[in-house]
Parts: structure tokens; C-alpha cells; sequence
């Protein structure tokens, strides 16, 4: 048995002897105790999960976002990959045909997508199988994951899923909003805030079973204990995620099943075919709509060229400034924009204007 194996079992007994302990009337004291030590399992847990990462068939992160193809075995990720972009990589009819990851650089927009294929991933995943675990951690990292399903087994995606949830990666939610502030002067937890399904005593233990004794803390949304725990362990991912829903040549599925997936999962569905081109503009699009970046001209253009800068949404001038060289922004006077962040033509704004996807902005230098 390894660690982590008895790191589990310790869990489970753990967990058994507290819902005992609750049927017994126990005292308030032995419960306490108890579940600080099921919070303190669930860390190990986490920590022994963290060092038998990295394989080592990472890839660095390139261009101006990283998308994840993730999917079941031949459901038509590695033929997605090479309609996408510039790369090929090898397909087959059989199962588990990509066994590591393959990178491609998809263009739209002026921007330069990095695409990676994933190789097929199957249950238990998070257990190490068919090389999962490298196949998560480096879908962790990047900025989407296109779930790409066989239309003709979507609901396969239940377990897919569930698996996710298992590592706390969690699709198109929002992170919880909780502020844990760390003070010396303090005195002992200060639960300021309390919005959680949790009692004091439960997040005072939970804390100090995290190391936290004096610190202010609010919760303003609703999370159970799992959640709670996730997030001070720092062990929660929180991802955007759309669906491409590949081969409709051969299931044409009905608009009932495309509108009741997207409900389920709470994800935008791109009905395509990998191999006949169908719906492929459609998924290009969806997929730099849901990164969070955007496009924006220079005027006069730089050499000649129309490319856009690519930057985070929501940028601002200065912003867009030092991303093309620290020098401009310390010259930088004003901006005069033309699009839609402006209320009309040549704009004149600030250091701090927030700019939009599509804008053209000159800037204008201090004398
Ligand atoms: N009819 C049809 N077949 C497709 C489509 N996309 C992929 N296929 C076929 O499905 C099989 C599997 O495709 P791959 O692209 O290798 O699937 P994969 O998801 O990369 O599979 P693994 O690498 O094994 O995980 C191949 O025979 C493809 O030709 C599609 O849109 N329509
Ligand atoms: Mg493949």
C-alpha cells in the first residue's frame, strides 16, 4: 500500500467513526477533535497527491492562450487538433491512439491559440491510469478545456465529470468568496462574515487544522465543509469549459439533446464534425469568445501592419502600453480611441480608460 492509498483508508475510518460519534450523542469536544483530524487526512491527502506529479511530458505554455482538448478515448480530439491548426497528429480507429500530448497553434482573430491534444482519458483517471494524472495537471494550467465528446455517447460525459469534481476542478463556477486575513494581533479566529452551511466551531477547527489560529476570516457564499477545505488548501481549480459535441455526420443529434447538455453542465455546446468541417467557424469562434482576451489596433500601425495586439479583457491603456514597452508608458500622456469603449471618435483618455475587444488607439507622448 502505498502513502496515499493509507492516507485514504486513515480517511475513511476517520469518516466512519464521525458519523458514529454523531449518532452517540458524543460531546461537542470529541466532535471537534475528530473532524479536525478528517480535515488534516484530507490535507495529506492533497499534499501526497501533489508530489507524485509531474511525469514530465509537460508542455510550456506559448502564444497568447492555452486551450486542453479533453475527452473519452476516439471520441475525435487528435482530428479536432488537426483542423484547428497546423499540426498533425496521428488518428485511428482504435482506442488510445495519442499517448502524449501534442501541441498546435491555432490563428483567429490575430491571435495565436496554443491547442494541445490530450491523450484519451478513462476512469480513475486521478488514480494514475492510462497516464491521467499528467493529462490533469496539465490541463490545470491552461486557460480552457474543450470537452470533446462522441455525439453518439454524450451522456459519457456524467462520469467525466464527476471525475473532475473528485480533483476539484470545478467548470464555468465561480470561485467562492472567501478572505482569510492572517493576523498576529488577532484574537484567535474572528468569523466576521458567515454566509457558509458551516457553524464557528467547524471552521475554527478546520482552520487549525490548517495551521490558521489568529486570523479575520469572511465567507460570503454558501460552501459545505469539502469546499471550505478545498480552497484554504489552495487545491480548488476553477476552469472555463465548452463542449464540442464531434461526429453529427454520422448521429445528428436533435437541438432538445444540444440545449439539454448545455443545461446539465452549465457549458456552451459546439455541435461539429471533425472529419467533414461542419460547425468547425462556429467552435473557432466560441473558443476565442470564451478566453479572456481581446483585440486592439494601433494607430499609426506598427510597420505597416493590421495584426492587433492581443491582451487580457478589460485591459487598460497603460496596461496595453507596457505590454508593448515599459518606455511608452512612462512618455504616455493621453490616448484617443475610436470603438466600442468610447462614446465617440477619437476619445481622448486616461492611463486608468478600460479598453474594449475591436478598439484602435493611438497615444500620444508627453513633450
Ligand atoms: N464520422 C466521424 N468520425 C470521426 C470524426 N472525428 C473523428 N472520427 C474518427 O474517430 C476515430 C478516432 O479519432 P481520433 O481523432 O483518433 O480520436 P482521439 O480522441 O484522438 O482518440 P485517442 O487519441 O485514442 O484518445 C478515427 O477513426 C476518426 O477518423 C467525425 O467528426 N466524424
Ligand atoms: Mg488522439
Amino acid at each position: 500500500m502505498d502513502k496515499k492509498e493509507a492516507i485514504s483508508q486513515r480517511l475513511e475510518e476517520l469518516t466512519e467513526e464521525l458519523a458514529k460519534t454523531k449518532d452517540n450523542k458524543a460531546t461537542n469536544k470529541a466532535l471537534a477533535k475528530l473532524r479536525s483530524k478528517v480535515a488534516q487526512a484530507k490535507k495529506d491527502l492533497i499534499e501526497a497527491g501533489k508530489r507524485q506529479h509531474g511525469k514530465g511530458f509537460f508542455i510550456k505554455k506559448t502564444g497568447d492562450s492555452t486551450i486542453s482538448l479533453l475527452g473519452f478515448p476516439s471520441a475525435g480530439k487528435s482530428s479536432l487538433l488537426n483542423v484547428l491548426t497546423n499540426s498533425k497528429s496521428k488518428t485511428a480507429a482504435y482506442a488510445f491512439t495519442t499517448t502524449t500530448i501534442i501541441p498546435g497553434t491555432m490563428i483567429y482573430n490575430g491571435a495565436h491559440i496554443q491547442v494541445l491534444d490530450m491523450p484519451g482519458i478513462i476512469e480513475d483517471a486521478h488514480l494514475g491510469k492510462g497516464g491521467g494524472k499528467g493529462v490533469i495537471a496539465q490541463m490545470r494550467v491552461s486557460d480552457l478545456v474543450v470537452f470533446v465528446i462522441d455525439s453518439t455517447s454524450a451522456w459519457q460525459l456524467d462520469s467525466l465529470m464527476d471525475e473532475l469534481k473528485g480533483l476539484n476542478i470545478h467548470i464555468n463556477k465561480a470561485r467562492p468568496n472567501i478572505q482569510i486575513t492572517q493576523k498576529n494581533d488577532a484574537n484567535g479566529i474572528m468569523l466576521d462574515v458567515n454566509k457558509s452551511g458551516l457553524d464557528a466551531d467547524s471552521i475554527k477547527e478546520i482552520l487549525n487544522a490548517f495551521g490558521i489560529f489568529k486570523a479575520v476570516v469572511k465567507i460570503w457564499d454558501n460552501v459545505n465543509e469539502d469546499d471550505f477545505i478545498a480552497i484554504i488548501s489552495k487545491k480548488a481549480y476553477y476552469m472555463r469549459g465548452i463542449i464540442a459535441l464531434n461526429k453529427i455526420d454520422i448521429s445528428n443529434p436533435s437541438s432538445d439533446m444540444i440545449s439539454e447538455l448545455s443545461k446539465r453542465y452549465n457549458m456552451e455546446v459546439f455541435p461539429i464534425s471533425a472529419t467533414t468541417g461542419q460547425g468547425i467557424a462556429s467552435l473557432r469562434k466560441g473558443i476565442f469568445d470564451n478566453l479572456d482576451i481581446m483585440r486592439i489596433f494601433l494607430k499609426p500601425k506598427v510597420g505597416g501592419n493590421a495584426e492587433p495586439i492581443i491582451i487580457r479583457k478589460n485591459a487598460t491603456v497603460g496596461e496595453l502600453a507596457s505590454k508593448l514597452h515599459t518606455s511608452i508608458l512612462d512618455e504616455l500622456k493621453c490616448a484617443y480611441v475610436v470603438g466600442p469603449s468610447v462614446k465617440f471618435k477619437n476619445q481622448r483618455v486616461g492611463i486608468k480608460h478600460k479598453l474594449k475587444d475591436e478598439d484602435t488607439v493611438t497615444f500620444i507622448k508627453e513633450r
